[in-house]
């Protein structure tokens, strides 16, 4: 098969985890014998400095004329201080939606070496088995107005505007995922406080009698924090809105033992997709060759899965992730001392292709 692949890798350790995807990606390729073609281009404070946008055209122009795109991370402090529609997550934030790219899915479950890494007690991550969907281009983070006001500027405006056809989206779109598995379906909100929620709730329920297999139960986000680091078992599908969903898959990310390892997959209804890991540019580790490769990693398997209908390519990824944590290598952020290797970034994503091309 042959698929065309737009590659961001962006700022920070987005080049660094990118480049051990892309060897992933090649040796996948080579096995089953897809030709992968990729191109790559730039997003973030990258294409500010090249090209004074976050989101340039050109990016734009290479992701329209490819099959799937893969994005490493953006933001930097260096460009912290520029005027707001400069800033490198407004590349982010840009191109999901430009390509409508509404949800967002964050897979939560801890590998069985990895059990032992995560801060929770091994009884409450072992049964985690999870995934949340993140509503992406409505919300805070787009509504407007937003910005400061006033005459000295002195009052800081963000406005929460959800449409009924952007939940609705949303909301089927995490039911029928809630079909596929174990239909179970929790649907997050803060409905005693917010207009936007009350919406949110009264959709759920209007779609859920046309899935009346799914189980549905309302939670507050304050409920869903908390209960995500006492009983995470409970949840199958936790559907919710953008921010709550940014905040509550980082919490998730301890279930796995680290942010590091938490890929996600940014949907509309057809096959193209954007593919990151969860994490960000992490500043302070960049260019030390320090980054967890394996959330990037994982994200390519979700891409081979969901863009590209590869399932046997996509698990044979996750079985070589599997192995090389079983082998006991470990990144900085999964290294607690003890028994294992530490190990960088280039040679943890050495170590997958190993495996793959074994
Ligand atoms: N790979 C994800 C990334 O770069 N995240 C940085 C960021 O600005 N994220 C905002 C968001 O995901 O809403």
């Amino acid at each position: 098969m042959k698929k065309k692949i737009a590659v961001l890798p962006g700022d920070g350790i987005g080049p660094e985890v990118m480049d051990g995807a892309l060897k992933v990606l090649k040796a996948v390729g080579d096995w089953f014998n897809h030709e992968f073609e990729v191109e790559k281009g730039y997003i973030g404070g990258a294409a500010v400095d090249q090209f004074g946008s976050p989101l340039p055209a050109e990016t734009i122009e290479l992701c329209k004329k490819s099959d799937a795109i893969l994005l490493g991370a953006v933001g930097g402090p260096q460009w912290e201080n520029l005027p707001k529609e400069q800033r490198p997550e407004k590349g982010l934030l840009g191109i999901r939606k430009e390509f409508e790219l509404f949800a967002n899915l964050r897979p939560v479950k801890a590998f069985d070496s990895l059990i032992s890494a995560s801060p929770l007690k091994k009884e409450i991550v072992e049964d985690v088995d999870m995934i949340i969907v993140r509503e992406l281009t409505g919300g805070l983070y787009f509504g407007q107005p937003s910005g400061r006001q006033g005459a000295e500027d002195e009052v800081a405006v963000d406005t929460l505007v959800y449409e009924k056809s952007e939940i609705e989206r949303i909301v089927h779109k995490a039911f029928r995922l809630a079909q596929k598995r174990k239909k179970r379906l929790t649907s997050v909100d803060k409905a005693n406080v917010l207009e936007t929620s009350r919406m949110w709730r009264e959709i759920v329920n209007e779609a859920a009698k046309e899935y009346p297999e799914v189980e549905v139960e309302h939670m507050l986000v304050d409920v869903a924090a908390m209960k995500l680091m006492y009983q995470p078992g409970q949840f199958d599908v936790m559907v919710t809105e953008n921010m709550f969903g940014d905040i509550l898959s980082d919490e998730a990310s301890m279930i796995t033992g680290s942010l590091g390892m938490l890929p996600s997959a940014s949907l509309r209804e057809d096959a193209f997709g954007l593919y990151e890991p969860v994490h960000g540019s992490a500043p302070d580790i960049a260019g030390k060759g320090k980054a967890n490769p394996l959330a990037m990693i994982l994200s390519v398997a979700m891409m081979l899965r969901h863009s590209f209908g590869m399932q046997e390519e996509a698990e044979m990824i996750e079985m070589a992730v599997q192995e090389v944590l079983n082998a006991g290598f470990r990144t900085g952020d999964l290294w607690s001392g003890g028994r294992g290797t530490a190990v960088g970034t280039e040679a943890m994503s050495d170590l997958v292709v190993e495996r793959l091309e074994a």
